[in-house]
């Protein structure tokens, strides 16, 4: 179903070649975490939740893929969170833009999408068309929510002191390495999870929030999704009778 949907998006104009290549490595890496939400994934969206709710300016950038995929979730959790919906496009066209943006109104209900027209900013060490950014949204929002995202382009926002808080099923890419927070799990499991996770999560005092965010580390929990993953696969190898010794 999720393959129909990136194809479907690329039919209308949404989705980039370069989007279904990036869906198969996304795919590759879903069964390696046996295409379930798993604790370090639930951890990071905890943080990254607090992240979200704690900002002065959060923006939930929605590409291709993402708005194919979980594009009502981004706009939800955009309304949770006190945000802002911008559409960023690594392979940037004026037409696919408006589309976007378009699907984000009329079928998620969307109410201001920024980053179509307004794209006149830009984010320094960028080529012109992937750095184009609106000047009410990404270019001065503190906290960034990305999806799918490429590593030059997460690195450039990081050198901006943006919070980055990247949802990308490969915990060994550049964007998981240089975020602040990673979810390693997929958008179509992650966003909404998250959209419940805001609504619960509102209620909580500020320095509850804080204490959830200044207790995270990054580095140990993208360690654990690796380690997870190493642990499962010896365990399969192992029922398949495929492993004659211990690693
Ligand atoms: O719409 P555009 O122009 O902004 O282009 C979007 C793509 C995705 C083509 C562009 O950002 C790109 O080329 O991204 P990359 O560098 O291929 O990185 C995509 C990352 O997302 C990879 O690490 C994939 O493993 C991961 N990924 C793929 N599908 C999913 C995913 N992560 C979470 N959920 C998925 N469904």
């Amino acid at each position: 179903m999720l393959r129909e949907k990136i194809v479907e998006g690329m039919r209308r104009g949404i989705v980039v070649p370069e989007g279904l290549i990036a869906h198969g490595r996304g795919e590759c890496f879903d069964y390696l975490i046996g295409e379930e939400t798993r604790g370090f994934a639930l951890e990071a969206m905890r943080a990254a939740v607090a992240a979200l709710l704690l900002a002065e300016r959060p923006v939930v950038s929605v590409n291709g893929n993402t708005a194919v995929l979980a594009g009502c979730d981004a706009v939800r959790l955009a309304e949770e969170v006190g945000g802002r919906v911008e559409v960023n496009l690594f392979y940037r066209t004026e037409e696919r833009a408006r589309r976007i943006a378009e699907l984000l109104r009329r079928e998620c209900g969307a109410g201001e999408v920024l980053g179509v027209e307004d794209a006149t900013a830009r984010v320094p060490g960028l080529e012109h068309q992937r750095g184009r950014v609106s000047p009410r949204g990404i270019l001065v929002a503190d906290v960034v929510l990305v999806a799918l995202e490429d590593g030059d382009r997460t690195e450039a926002l990081r050198r901006m002191g943006k919070r980055v808080i990247a949802i990308d099923l490969n915990p060994l890419s550049r964007t998981a390495r240089a975020a602040d927070i990673t979810i390693v799990d997929n958008v179509v499991r992650a966003m909404p999870r998250m959209v419940e996770l805001a609504r619960e999560m509102k209620r909580l005092p500020r320095e509850s929030l804080v204490e959830i965010l200044e207790g995270y580390d990054n580095r140990r929990v993208l360690a654990e999704s690796l380690e997870y993953i190493a642990r499962r696969l010896t365990e399969l190898a192992r029922d398949e009778g495929l492993l004659v010794r211990p690693l």
